[in-house]
């Protein structure tokens, strides 16, 4: 054995996950000889509990995969053809910095920047890159994709994205599971639900799926997609008749209870029954666990609104907790996001001022399809501005996750459009671009993370070299500025110059998160209230649970939630007759890991969930291919009778790359681009499809 150098010590650093998770967990990466050998849950990090999802597990795998992108690339084909040559970061920055230049002393409202999830972190998520296109006078990006329906809805009825430590699921005597499958996607939430069943707790799953979760789960009522606010509705009905009901919480603590009342008497539970494809006793017997079985816990996911009506159900389900003064205990109440408590310091780390005078407009990535096929206009009686002659894409891949692919894809494959596509690997959005640049991952960068599923503060340490030429998001846009100097000098501005690190330092409120301690331990807790609404004390106009919302109202909308059909059910059109979801599957994140090879075995190949007897009809047995398709388009996958899907429903699981399908789609394909009644998000599981047996 020859002796090592300290630098080939294995060595431990702590990170943080950056994925789009409720979970955010701290992870130990171990290092050997400069590689990534194994990355790890933090045991000394109790949400995580040492233990990671099964993805997050294939960190390294995914970190030194080798398609990773390793240098910059120039297309040298037509759009689209896969053709492109490696080009130095200087000529690649020159390059991109002269273009932009170019497009914005026309109107620089041309150029959009195209960003989500693809890391949860301050810094290479919502910085650098935010004051480089503030300065720019871009577009700005409405980023609704993901949670902006229900994220609104529970703003305008608690004030905030606020709710219950998930730790304190542990002592719930019951659980509402409620549009998420926990299992796959909030597995450290799941930890606690089952300790909570150990300790004898009820678990209910409300969900059109037989998840994983709804395997696990006491009962499941598996409702339509896009019913839950008749669902809420009926069970307010059977508090009220049966005065089950907090009438002190009422009174002190809510605004438009007489209202809400008169709303929810108007659905007995036969009414919502109907609605919800359920039966009448099912809601009763649920109505009667929840008044009866204190503390009574909602887990709220936001797998329920991306309907039509997905905000109005959030709001509806946000109420039930203050009709039985669930909020009075700290293992009562409910949580969809917590992340209002993060003490991110986003204006100085975004820095909107550089915009000056400036108002741009702002184009919604949910209808990015439409968006890129705009013809511009400005003065039309919608105006839309100029046509969308640039886009520069990082953490996140459009082409693939966006609804409508169609027009998406024909808008990223426009010959005159100027696509800059920052990433780890050639998605099917890099395949589309005009420059990739290799893009750090989680392991070889600085960042720091608040979370939406609990309230600690993490550090992410860098624990390996950038791979190849690779650099970081807030790098690259550093030395983007740079270059841009040469076009404009207001870029060579030294809020232009942060480094990373820095940045991280200056991402939170000093006063709440201690840094140093961060450094030292890689994660930090806030200090805040066990139970935060069990007096009240809500962040709204009013300082109460606003069931009648004085903002909606102002702006002259139904101030009451109430139920929304769905744009398209199976019943809406002869032709279309199945109702499409599209959940998460439980080894991808979105189109994030489709291209680990371990984590696709385990996933597969493409496929829907079809009720036996909605193939039977069909001629369609498990396993065989199938067509879905709709007025938009059709996906080729496979067919499985696994018992999941509901009679008149089928599931799409995944995102998986369109490349990777079978005819080169995936299921957004056949996903269309309305909006969900609040917040302007994209209405993904409201989709009607026709499937039929594939013939060879
Ligand atoms: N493994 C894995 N984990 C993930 C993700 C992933 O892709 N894979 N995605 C991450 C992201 S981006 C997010 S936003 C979060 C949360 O993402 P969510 O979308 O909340 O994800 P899930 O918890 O899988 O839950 C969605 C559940 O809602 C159900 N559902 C669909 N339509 C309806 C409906 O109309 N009503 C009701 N009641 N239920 C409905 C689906 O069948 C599914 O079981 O998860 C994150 N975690
Ligand atoms: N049909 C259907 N469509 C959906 C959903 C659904 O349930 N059904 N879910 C929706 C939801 S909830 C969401 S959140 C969106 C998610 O959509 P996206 O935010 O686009 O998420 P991902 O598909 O994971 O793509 C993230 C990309 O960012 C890249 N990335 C990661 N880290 C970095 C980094 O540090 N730098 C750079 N430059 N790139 C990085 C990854 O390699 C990955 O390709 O999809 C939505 N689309
Ligand atoms: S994806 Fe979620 S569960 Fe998996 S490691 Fe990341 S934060 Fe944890
Ligand atoms: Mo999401």
């Amino acid at each position: 054995m020859h002796a090592q150098t300290p630098q080939q010590q294995p060595s431990q650093v702590i990170g943080a996950c950056p994925h789009d998770c409720p979970d955010t967990c701290s992870f130990i990466t171990t290092v050997e000889e400069g590689r990534a050998v194994r990355v790890q849950g933090n045991p000394a990090h109790a949400h995580t509990g040492g233990v990671l999802c099964a993805k997050v597990s294939k960190y390294a795998e995914r970190s030194h995969h080798p398609e990773r992108l390793l240098t910059p690339l120039k297309r040298s084909g037509p759009k689209g053809s896969g053709c492109f040559t490696p080009v130095s970061w200087d000529e690649a920055l020159s390059d991109i910095a002269a273009r932009l230049a170019a497009i914005a002393r026309k109107n620089p409202q041309a150029i959009l920047p195209y960003s989500y999830a693809g890391t949860m972190g301050l810094v290479q998520g919502e910085s650098m890159d935010r004051r480089f296109f503030h300065q720019l006078g871009a577009s700005l990006l409405d980023r609704t994709i993901c949670s902006s329906a229900g994220s609104t809805a529970l703003s305008l009825t608690y004030g905030g994205k606020f709710g219950m430590h998930v730790q304190h699921f542990a002592e719930s005597r019951l659980i509402l599971i409620w549009g998420s499958n926990s299992i796959g996607s909030n597995l450290h939430f799941w930890r606690h639900a089952q300790e909570a069943k150990r300790q004898g707790a009820k678990l209910i799953c409300i969900d059109p799926r037989k998840s994983e979760t709804a395997d696990k789960c006491h009962v499941h009522l598996q409702l339509l997609p896009g019913t839950d606010a008749a669902l809420a509705l009926g069970l307010m009905h059977e508090l009220i008749v049966h005065d089950w009901l907090d009438h002190d919480y009422l009174q002190h603590y809510t605004l438009g209870w007489e209202q809400l009342r008169a709303r929810a008497l108007e659905w007995p539970p036969e009414r919502a029954a109907g609605v919800c494809g359920l039966e009448a006793a099912q809601i009763r017997a649920l109505a009667h666990d929840y008044a009866h079985m204190q503390p009574a816990a909602i887990r709220l996911n936001y797998g329920v609104q991306r309907t039509r009506g997905g905000g109005n159900a959030v709001r509806a389900i946000a109420c039930l907790p203050a009709l039985t003064g669930a909020w009075r205990h700290r293992a009562g109440g409910l949580l969809l996001s917590c992340s209002s408590h993060v003490p991110a310091q986003r204006a100085h780390l975004q820095m909107p001022e550089l915009l000056g005078q400036r108002r741009p407009r702002t184009i919604n990535m949910s209808t990015i399809g439409d968006a890129l096929l705009h013809a511009g206009n400005a003065h039309g009686p919608e105006p839309f501005g100029p046509r969308i002659e640039a886009v520069v894409v990082y953490n996140s891949n459009p082409v693939a996750v966006a609804p409508e692919s169609a027009k998406v894809v024909q808008g990223f494959a426009r010959e005159d459009l100027f696509t800059v596509v920052m990433e780890h690997f050639m998605t099917d959005t890099a395949d589309l671009a005009d420059y990739v640049l290799p893009a750090t991952t989680q392991l070889e960068h600085w960042d720091i993370h608040g979370s939406y599923g609990h309230t600690d503060v993490l550090l992410n340490r860098p624990a390996i070299a950038p791979q190849g030429q690779a650099r970081s998001n807030a790098r690259i846009f550093r030395d983007l500025a740079a270059h841009m100097a040469a076009h404009n000098g207001a870029f060579a501005a030294t809020h232009f110059q942060t480094p990373d690190e820095q940045l991280c330092r200056e991402a939170m409120d000093a006063s709440r998160v201690d840094f140093e301690l961060l450094l030292s331990q890689g994660h930090a807790s806030l200090d805040l209230p066990e139970a935060p609404f069990a007096q009240g004390e809500f962040a709204t106009p009013s300082g109460r649970c606003e069931f009648a919302s004085s903002v909606l109202a102002a702006q002259g909308q139904d101030p009451l939630p109430d139920y929304l059909p769905n744009y398209e059910t199976g019943a809406s059109d002869a032709r279309y007759p199945l109702a499409m979801i599209s959940p998460p599957a439980r080894n991808f994140l979105n189109s994030s890991f489709v291209n680990v090879q371990s984590l696709r075995n385990i996933e597969g190949r493409p496929l829907i969930e079809l009720h036996p007897e909605d193939a039977a009809e069909r001629g369609v047995s498990e396993g065989d291919l199938v067509r879905v398709f709709n007025q938009r388009g059709s996906y080729e996958c496979a067919a499985t009778l696994n018992g999941r899907a509901r009679k008149g429903v089928v599931n799409g699981l995944g995102i998986w790359w369109r490349k990777m399908g079978h005819n080169g789609t995936n299921v957004n394909e056949l996903t269309h681009q309305q909006l969900t009644d609040m917040g302007n998000g994209p209405s993904f599981y409201d989709c009607a499809v026709q499937v039929e047996a594939l013939v060879a």
